[in-house]
């Protein structure tokens, strides 16, 4: 993949952590590396790389691109490409829950929402805003801040004022902690506890994930600031590699068993890929769809045709 896709190498031991713990009807809210949190979501490769190749069969029918995974079925509710915008968005999915559950008494409206995002974001007003609704209501939300040490170019330590993003959830009245983002077995047991405290209806909980990116910002960024010592020592904490060497340490797991398992991704992968790249393109006539409520009247109808006869739709001018 080239351009403007934001890759998560270095980072999965979060996305695994967290989501594998939760129910289908659980939500998540993501960022523009959201791939990961689709896949571990359970929306299937097929359509995230359809949804990539921007194809009609993608998660979102080739209309989200890269950053903008979606899926009701899943319960997935973004991609979002502006930084922090998903942080209320979660926050809202977290008050539906609350609502229905205590105000309509819908007895199964336990959900938890899960919002995942950076350590540029935690300076965003959005992140501010949103932990104090959050504290000040019970929500049943988890906030996960995937702190990769920097944002583009810049790096954490020369951007916030105090570097302990942590610290920001008990100045709200929330627990706020700090755990290695690269061992998944240490996320996977936060997790389980934010988690199962935001069900219980005790509110919500503020985790800092420490981690690193393998890759350049997205794969347009020649990747040229950051310090290549510092790039080596994170890439010797590889979180896949490290949990490989756990299961072998512990004997869960043969060489030849993980080799199967291997063999099973590589076809997903290629099968997901020529899915994708046999899908036909979204046709014309898609192109206002899911952006206003009504698109007819735009001018843009059933392919290379006007839909709409009256003249002041067809003569340029846009009628919003
Ligand atoms: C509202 C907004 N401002 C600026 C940008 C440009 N921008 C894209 S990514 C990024 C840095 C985000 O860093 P971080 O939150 O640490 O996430 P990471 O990319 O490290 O996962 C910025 C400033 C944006 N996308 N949205
Ligand atoms: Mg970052």
């Amino acid at each position: 993949m080239f351009g403007f896709v934001h890759l998560y190498n270095g980072q999965e031991a979060v996305s695994t952590g967290f989501i594998k713990l939760l129910k289908k009807e659980d939500y998540v809210v993501s960022t523009y590396r959201d791939h990961v949190h689709a896949l571990s979501k359970g929306v299937p490769a097929r359509e995230v790389m359809s949804e990539l190749f921007g194809k009609a069969t993608g998660c979102c029918r080739g209309q989200g691109g890269s950053m903008h995974m979606f899926s009701k079925e899943y319960n997935l509710l973004g991609g979002f490409a502006f930084i922090g915008e998903g942080i209320p968005v979660a926050t809202g999915a977290a008050f539906s829950s609350k609502y229905r559950r205590e105000v309509l008494k819908e007895p199964g409206a336990d959900e938890v929402t899960l919002a995942f995002f950076g350590d540029g974001t935690c300076n965003n007003g959005q992140f501010y805003e949103c932990l104090n609704m959050a504290a000040l209501w019970k929500l049943p939300i988890v906030f996960v801040v995937e702190n990769n040490l920097w944002a583009i170019g810049m790096s954490h330590l020369r951007a916030t004022s105090d570097p302990q993003i942590w610290k920001k959830g008990p100045a709200f009245g929330m627990p706020g902690v700090h755990v290695d983002g690269m061992d998944v077995l240490k996320v996977r047991e936060v997790a389980k506890e934010a988690i199962e405290r935001a069900r219980r209806g005790e509110g919500p909980t503020l985790v800092e994930c420490e981690t690193y990116r393998f890759r350049g910002h997205s794969l347009a960024d020649p990747d040229e600031l950051r310090d290549p010592a510092e790039k080596a020592h994170y890439a010797g904490r590889d979180p896949i590699t490290a949990f490989k060497k756990y299961l072998f340490d512990n004997k869960l797991a043969s060489e030849q068993e993980l080799k199967a398992i291997d063999k099973k991704i590589d076809e997903l992968l290629d099968d997901a890929i020529e899915f994708a790249d046999e899908s036909p393109l979204p046709p014309r006539s898609q192109l206002l769809e899911n952006v206003f409520a009504d698109p007819k009247g735009f001018g843009i109808g059933p392919d290379g045709k006007y839909r709409c006869e009256d003249p002041k739709f067809t003569q340029g001018t846009a009628h919003v």
